[in-house]
């Protein structure tokens, strides 16, 4: 039976061991509009550093989205967008001597001016573990970062099991973690060709949890308004370019209002076109409820078409190779003639 290799050695290792030693009081944070794997990650390290003795707070920039909110312990993160929810994040913050900076890179991804400065003016330590690029190492006194894996709960599973806390982990524990691996790989259809993924995943079914189940919660979760909005975007609003190679959708905040939309009720949808033989590349454009002429960009992709790029270059953003977001202020007619410039230009790769 092959090993799972340890996360971290020598002198890394010793400097976790360290920070985690001194630290009495934790503080976890996660990026805003919080995924599976932010949440997961959050409460499965809680989890472990409870172990420790450590008195351990969660605190998100803002709610998670409703078909995450049955995780085991989710009920207890603090969100600071609600102001009862802030004033004991802040508390939590100010008392805390260890932070540890899950599954974001850049510390902006918080999203919120005073959330931002807090972490910054604060005296605590701060650890960092994430898979995205470019992760700004100054914002933090230790950093793990390896974007060639999967999720960030592929490394918090890695770290805790290299510090020997495998055996305690809990189903409950098990079952973020897993979730984590599972909704930042799209069930195991990306990001996912490392085989000691797999024994990862063996360790987590050893604790009990029920993978079937946490499928069916996650992803058949839909109400009957967002099926019918899938429907109305697919039918509606997605257009193809270049023979099918790339997809643009393009939805109003009237059409979700028509649907009766929910924060999450789009989540997954830019990964449909790619269903279709051939397409290789596509890009949603989501207008924002509350302020004007401001578009939320997500991409996907296959194989080498560079989203990271393309988000760079045209909508503010950046990501992984695969799938990464952006942002554009301007109307939603033209977001789209942005993103028809964006086929254009990256068409060669197409
Ligand atoms: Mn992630």
């Amino acid at each position: 039976m092959p090993e799972l290799q340890p996360l971290l050695q020598n002198a890394a290792l010793l400097k976790v061991v360290t920070l985690l030693k001194n630290a009495g009081k934790a503080v976890i944070l996660g990026h805003c509009r919080p995924d599976g794997d932010a949440i997961g990650a959050a409460l499965g390290w809680a989890e472990y550093l409870r172990h420790l003795g450590k008195q351990v707070s969660i605190v998100m920039p803002d709610p998670e989205a409703d078909f995450l909110k049955w995780m085991p312990g989710a009920q207890h993160i603090l969100h600071f967008s609600d102001d009862e929810q802030k004033i004991r994040a802040r508390k939590a913050i100010a008392a805390a001597d260890l932070l540890c900076l899950l599954d974001f890179s850049q510390t902006h991804r918080l999203n919120d001016e005073g959330l931002i400065e807090l972490v910054k003016m604060s005296k605590a330590q701060k650890l960092m573990i994430d898979h995205h690029l470019d992760p700004d190492t100054s914002s933090a006194d230790f950093t793990i970062s390896s974007p060639e894996a999967s999720s960030t709960c592929e490394l918090v599973f890695r770290l805790i099991y290299t510090l020997g806390g495998y055996d305690h982990l809990s189903r409950s524990g098990a079952c973020c973690l897993y979730c984590g691996l599972m909704t930042d790989t799209g069930s195991f259809a990306y990001n996912s060709n490392d085989p000691d993924l797999y024994l990862i995943v063996s360790l987590l079914m050893r604790k009990g949890i029920d993978k079937e189940r946490i499928y069916r919660n996650i992803y058949h979760c839909f109400s009957t308004n967002r099926l019918k909005f899938w429907g109305f975007l697919l039918n509606e609003r997605l257009q193809f370019y270049k023979s099918g190679k790339a997809a643009i959708i393009a939805y109003s905040s009237s059409d979700m209002e028509a649907y009766k939309y929910k924060r999450g009720d789009a989540e997954g949808f830019v990964n449909e076109p790619l269903k279709v033989r051939g397409c290789r590349l596509s890009i949603s454009l989501r207008e924002d409820t509350v302020v004007q002429d401001k578009i939320h960009v997500s991409l996907r992709s296959i194989e080498d078409v560079p989203c990271n790029l393309i988000a760079q270059r045209f909508f503010n953003g950046g990501g992984h190779l695969n799938a990464s977001g952006g942002e554009l202020r301007c109307s939603l007619a033209e977001a789209v003639k942005t993103a028809e410039q964006a086929i254009e230009a990256f068409s060669e790769q197409l």
